[in-house]
C-alpha cells in the first residue's frame, strides 16, 4: 500500500508533463506554420513611417483566389492610414467608410501619400490585378 501512493503521483507528474508539452507543440506549429502572402503593408505616417500593419491573404494570382476584403480596419486603424505599400501583382482598394462603402481609391503601386484619403480609410478590399 505505501508503494502505491508514489506510483500514483508519479502516473500524475508524467501526465502533466504530456500535457504541457503538448500545448508547447502546438503553440510552435502555429507560430512555425507558413504565413499566407504579404499583400500590402499599412503605415500609420505618409512615406512609409510610423507603425506598420501587414495584410496577409491569397496571393495576388489571378487563377480564382477570393479577394481579400478587410470590412472594418483592426482596432486602431480607422482614419489613421497615411501611406500604402502594395505588392506586386495586387489592385488595393480603399475605402472611406467600413464595408466597402463611400469612396474609393484605387492603388495600384506603392503610394507614398494618400492625398484625399489621408487618415480616412475605413474598409479594404485586394484583388489581383
Ligand atoms: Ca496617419
Ligand atoms: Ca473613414
Amino acid at each position: 500500500m505505501p508503494r502505491s501512493r508514489p506510483a500514483t503521483l508519479a502516473a500524475a507528474g508524467l501526465a502533466l508533463a504530456l500535457a504541457a508539452t503538448g500545448t508547447a507543440s502546438a503553440a510552435g506549429a502555429g507560430s512555425g506554420a507558413p504565413r499566407m502572402p504579404l499583400l500590402a503593408t499599412l503605415y500609420e505616417h505618409d512615406h512609409y513611417r510610423g507603425e506598420a500593419m501587414p495584410i496577409r491573404g491569397f496571393s495576388c494570382t489571378p487563377d480564382g483566389d477570393t479577394p481579400v476584403e478587410v470590412d472594418r480596419m483592426p482596432d486602431g486603424w480607422n482614419d489613421r492610414v497615411s501611406s500604402i505599400d502594395v505588392e506586386v501583382r495586387c489592385d488595393l482598394f480603399s475605402y472611406e467608410h467600413e464595408n466597402q462603402t463611400g469612396r474609393s481609391l484605387r492603388l495600384r503601386w506603392d503610394m507614398p501619400t494618400l492625398g484625399g484619403f489621408n487618415d480616412r480609410i475605413s474598409s479594404l478590399r485586394i484583388l489581383p490585378n
